[in-house]
Order: C-alpha cells, then structure tokens, then sequence
C-alpha cells in the first residue's frame, strides 16, 4: 500500500480527525481513487480498531475518536462519491435500529445510495421500530433499509418488520438490512428482502428491489 494510504489507515487508528482530513485532501489531489482512500485506508484503519478494542488494547473512547476521524474523512470524500442524478431512482428511508449507536456504516451506505440517485430520509441511529413505520406511512418510501452493528441489536430488525406487519404497511417496502454481524441466512430467517455485506452491493440490492 501507499505511504499515504498508509498514513491515513494510521490517522484513523489514532483518531486523529486533522491528520485524516489533511492526508485524505492530499490523497485526492494525488489522483487517488474516492472507493480506494475508503475501502484500503479508512475501512482497514477501522477494522484495525476493532481489532484493538477486542484485544483490550483500545476502550469506548478510542473507538469514539477513531469514529469521528472516520467521519471527518468521509465528509471529505462524499462530494466524489455521490453525484446525484437528477430523477429519483427510488426512496429509502435508512436508520441504524433500536439500541445501536453505530452510524458510520449506514452512513456510508446512505451515502452510496444517494450517488446512485435515491432519495434518502435518513433516521438517524437508534430509530425505534414506529419511526420506520412512520418512514412508511407518512413518506411514502419504496424501501426500509435497517443497520446493525450488534448481535444484541440484530433482533431489532426483526421486531420492526413485524410492526410494519402489523401497520399493515409490509407489502408496501421493501426491507432491506446490513451489518457487519448479519448474514443472508439472518435476513431470510426475519422475511427481510435482501441484504447487503457493504455499501456498493447495497447500492445494487436497492437497485434490483425497485426495478
Ligand atoms: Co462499537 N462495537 N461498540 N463502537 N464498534 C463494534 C461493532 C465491535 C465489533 C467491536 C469489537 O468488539 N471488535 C463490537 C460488537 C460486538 C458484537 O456485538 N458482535 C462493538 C461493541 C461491543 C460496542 C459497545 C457495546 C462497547 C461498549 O460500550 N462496551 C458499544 C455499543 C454502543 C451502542 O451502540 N449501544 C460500542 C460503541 C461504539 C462507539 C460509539 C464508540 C463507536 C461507534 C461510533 C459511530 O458509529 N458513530 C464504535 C465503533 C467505531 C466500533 C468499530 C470499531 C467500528 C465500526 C465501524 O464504523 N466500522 C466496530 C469494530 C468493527 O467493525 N470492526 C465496533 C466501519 C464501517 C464502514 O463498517 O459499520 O461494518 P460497518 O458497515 C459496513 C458493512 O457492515 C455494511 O456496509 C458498510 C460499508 O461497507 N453495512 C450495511 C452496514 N450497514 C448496512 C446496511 C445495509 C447494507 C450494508 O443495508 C441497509
């Protein structure tokens, strides 16, 4: 890997929101492909922190850091990631679900989705199972996309789906989910739609379910 890509992988594991701006501002300039200052420098740098944080070597607050470092990086990089068409290929109503505060990837997906021209309500993290209802009822989106980054959260997805049985609403969306702890055999054990293992085959999922 290159120098710079490598020092923004360690800027990131440092948390060090001002080394990542100024190497990933550098890095464009360079010619450096937007996906690959994401996926090689800053996923990986992520990756590495949770790898420290299970080792005992990182805590709360080191994952905190490293997160907003993240996202000073990705702020960066959207405007060259998203480049919005002008018609709506659909609407997606995205939110990280109920007890987790993991945002960053459903950030990202949102993000893709938005430079593959759909519109995105994003909830936010820690959405409850009736703010996607209302997502549903009062917006009127094509597709309900849910983000998990615990195994304790991951029955969220589940609970919600059956509110929007129970709305009356279900065959109206599509539901769509992703995390680094879901599979496909998960998505299809709560009747979800389709899952996604990152943002550019979400982007791919979310074009298939409208077409
Ligand atoms: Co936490 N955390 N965290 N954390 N955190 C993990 C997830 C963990 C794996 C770390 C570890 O142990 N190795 C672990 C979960 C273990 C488990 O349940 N299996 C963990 C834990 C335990 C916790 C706490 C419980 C710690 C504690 O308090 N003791 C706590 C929980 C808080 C809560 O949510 N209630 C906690 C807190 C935090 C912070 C707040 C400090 C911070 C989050 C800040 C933020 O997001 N704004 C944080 C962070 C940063 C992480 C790690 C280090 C990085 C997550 C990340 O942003 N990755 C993470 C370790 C890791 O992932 N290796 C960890 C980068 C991001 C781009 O990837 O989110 O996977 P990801 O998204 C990918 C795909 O998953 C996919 O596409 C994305 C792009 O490719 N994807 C989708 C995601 N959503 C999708 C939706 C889709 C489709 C694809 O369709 C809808």
């Amino acid at each position: 890997m290159s120098d710079l890509l490598n020092e923004i992988k360690e800027a990131i594991i440092d948390g060090s929101a001002k080394i990542v701006s100024e190497k990933v501002t550098a890095a464009l300039e360079e010619g450096f492909d937007p996906e690959q200052i994401l996926n090689d420098a800053m996923i990986a740098g992520m990756a590495e922190v949770g790898q420290l944080f299970e080792d005992g070597e990182y805590f709360v607050p080191e994952m905190l850091v490293a997160a907003r470092a993240m996202t000073t990086g990705m702020q960066i990089l959207k405007p060259r990631l998203v480049q919005a068409d002008v018609k709506a290929a659909g609407k997606v109503a995205i939110g990280t679900v109920q007890g987790d505060l993991h945002d960053i990837g459903k950030n990202l997906v949102g993000m893709m989705l938005e430079g593959a021209s759909f519109e995105i309500i994003d909830l936010g993290a820690d959405v409850p199972p009736e703010k996607f209802v209302e997502a549903v009822q009062k917006d009127h989106v094509q597709i309900v996309a849910m983000s998990a980054l615990l195994t304790t959260t991951m029955p969220s997805m589940k609970t919600t789906i059956e509110a929007l049985e129970a709305a009356g609403v279900r065959d109206q969306v599509k539901v769509m989910v992703g995390g680094a702890p879901l599979s496909d055999q998960y998505a299809r054990e709560i009747h979800a739609d389709g899952y996604a293992p990152d943002a550019n085959k979400a982007v791919a999922l979310a074009k298939s379910l409208v077409s």
